[in-house]
């Protein structure tokens, strides 16, 4: 029986068969994946086959190829990824200025790993409500740029009545037929998000810690729900950092789109952007063509390369 895995507890996954039945499974002994060391072999998105036993619960026995995924690595275990979901058409990357605030490296690297997989990204800029006017021109000044750069861009007000121009209503016709990943800080208003996308889904949700103005990682676990007109929302857990995984150092310019365009220029084809001469990454940098934000982040997962470690600080 094939079915689609909608949801990660723990060791147990929950799997929506073909034929419409949901069946509590696990996965079989030493079920490996070739290539990839993963805390969690199978992943929300997956299509597997199931040996559905006399309990009515199952064995996942295999996992179809997947077309694409989003891995980070796991906090702990540095040498280990978690794979937070599989088959995506596209992520949205939920963000927000103030209340919890998302660093723009955090938001690089996310961009920057989506590139690597080829999933396509939309940021969401929720919780326009709360910011005061500075914050409100620094989030237009930040979706200029990540407009510029060729990213989609949304301003959201997830809770109460917002004003047309930022309500998730927006959000419908993109999110219809296809299946969307919602990732971002944990706080940044996930959950909310698809609560006003499904009121029936009445997912948990938890206002942000006064003290540490940080979110109360209050979903744990990762859910596809299916939206009435046409595809599959994935609530996830919020990550504070994004630790990146297998990304080669030679096609990290290519994951920074705008960077990528100058590098063509560089004297060097295999020119880091760092110190060598004839740079015209470095040129368009000092020029402000390219944000050093961008630039800054850019260095940040270059650095990673080098020391292959997790980064806790984004
Ligand atoms: N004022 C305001 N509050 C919001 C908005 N969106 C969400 N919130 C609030 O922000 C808090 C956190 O929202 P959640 O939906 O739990 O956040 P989450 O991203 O799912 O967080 P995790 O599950 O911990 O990853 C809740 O108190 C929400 O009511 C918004 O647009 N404006
Ligand atoms: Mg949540
Ligand atoms: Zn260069």
């Amino acid at each position: 029986m094939r079915g689609l895995v909608i949801k990660n507890t723990g060791s147990w996954y929950t799997v929506r068969t073909d034929d419409g039945r949901t069946i509590e499974s696990k996965i079989k002994g030493n079920f490996r994946l070739k290539g990839i060391r993963s805390t969690n072999p199978v992943a929300v998105g997956d299509y597997v086959h199931l040996i559905i036993n006399q309990e009515g619960t199952a064995f996942i026995s295999e996992i179809e190829d997947r077309k694409n995924y989003i891995i980070r690595k796991s906090p702990n275990l540095s040498k280990q990824s978690h794979i937070i979901a599989a088959n995506l058409d596209q992520a949205f990357l939920v963000v927000t200025v103030n209340y919890p605030e998302t660093s723009t490296t955090f938001i690089d690297r996310f961009l920057a790993s989506a590139e690597a997989y080829r999933v396509p990204v939309v940021l969401v800029f929720n919780k326009y409500d709360l910011l005061d006017n500075d914050e409100r021109r620094y989030q237009d000044a930040a979706i200029r740029l990540y407009e510029s750069i060729g990213y989609k861009c949304i301003t959201l007000q997830a809770t109460d009545e917002a004003p047309a121009e930022r309500s998730i209503e927006q959000l419908k016709p993109l999110l219809k037929d296809k299946v969307t990943l919602l990732s971002g800080n944990s706080g940044v208003g996930k959950s909310t998000i698809i609560n006003g996308l499904l009121p029936d889904a009445h997912l948990r949700t938890a206002e942000i810690s006064d003290s540490h103005n940080t979110g109360m990682h209050t979903t744990t676990f990762s859910e596809m729900l299916q939206l009435p007109y046409g595809g599959y929302i994935i609530d996830t857990p919020g990550i504070k950092g994004f630790g990146t995984f297998d990304i080669d150092k030679e096609e990290l310019t290519s994951y920074f789109r705008e960077i990528f365009k100058f590098s063509e220029a560089c004297r060097f084809n295999n020119c880091t952007h760092t110190h060598e001469p004839g740079c015209a990454v470095l040129k368009a940098l000092e020029e402000h063509y390219i944000a050093e934000s961008r630039y800054n982040s850019y260095l940040s997962m270059l650095e990673d390369k080098d020391e292959n470690k997790y980064r806790e600080a984004f």
